[in-house]
């Protein structure tokens, strides 16, 4: 499956990017409509794993979900060894791992799973839920001020055009929660109504998206951007940013 190289492609540059440390990060991607009707009915490997929060939008649904404790250094060499697709039960209750390997998914599968839960419900076309640890967007969110959303959104957006074109619905933001838990996954999923990206306080950075590579270049450029506004920071001056008016002429400029 094209798909899975795409994977293992963005679990590459994760690791290179340094965002990855040890298992840091997890991606689970909703390849449903890639397989066909004999893939989606491959027999189960293991009896049937319940659900904490039954997701009934993605019944019968089929994950490709990166491994719990995998390293994405190792996923982009070979996916099917540190990940593995599951199915979802006809009634949303359940989940079985159907291939190639009994490879436990990560522990923030039933976080991923309520998101493209919601994201189906909603008529959404994302099928990718990609969580990293960026070293400077998690560093940004160790200061007070940047914990709003406007405020953040704003000065990442005003570094660099680019910005405000790959990420046109901002960014949200979630107090800090202990990772892995429900309450992460349904404080995200209320950032996930106005925004593609959320920054995790103190832990990490969340985006969805109906294209893996995409999912990756939106937090790759507001890593971008990040980055100018500390190197400027560094170099013992104020970065300007772009003008209001100059961030209002890109909406037009690219029907945004
Ligand atoms: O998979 O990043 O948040 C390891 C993590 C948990
Ligand atoms: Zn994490």
């Amino acid at each position: 499956m094209a798909e899975i190289g795409r994977i293992s492609e963005v679990a590459g540059y994760l690791w290179e990017k340094g965002w990855a440390e040890r298992n840091g990060g997890n991606i689970s991607v909703n390849v449903t409509d890639l397989l066909s009707e004999e893939e989606r009915g491959m027999p189960a490997l293991c009896d049937p794993v319940p659900l904490q929060e039954a997701v009934t939008a993605l019944c019968g649904h089929v994950f490709f979900v990166t491994g719990t404790g995998k390293r994405m250094r190792y996923v982009c060499r070979d996916a099917f060894c540190n990940g593995s697709l599951i199915r979802i039960s006809p009634d949303g209750t359940s989940f079985e791992i159907i291939a190639t390997q009994l490879i436990p998914p990560t522990s923030e599968l039933p976080s991923h799973l309520m998101m493209h839960n919601y994201l189906r419900a909603s008529g959404k076309k994302n099928r990718v839920v990609l969580h990293t640890h960026p070293t400077d967007l998690i560093g940004l969110t160790h200061c007070k001020p940047f914990l709003d959303s406007e405020r953040i959104t704003r000065l990442l957006w005003s570094m660099i055009p680019e910005c405000r074109i790959i990420v046109p619905r901002g960014i949200g933001i979630v107090p800090y929660e202990i990772p892995g838990t429900l309450e992460l996954a349904r404080a995200t999923i209320k950032q996930l109504e106005k925004h593609d990206v959320v920054f995790w306080e103190k832990h990490g950075i969340l985006a969805v998206g109906d294209d893996i590579i995409e999912c990756f270049d939106a937090i790759d450029t507001l890593s971008k951007s990040a980055q100018i506004f500390f190197s400027a920071r560094m170099a013992g001056y104020e970065p300007e940013g772009m003008t209001d008016r100059q961030l209002d002429d890109l909406v037009t400029a690219f029907n945004l």
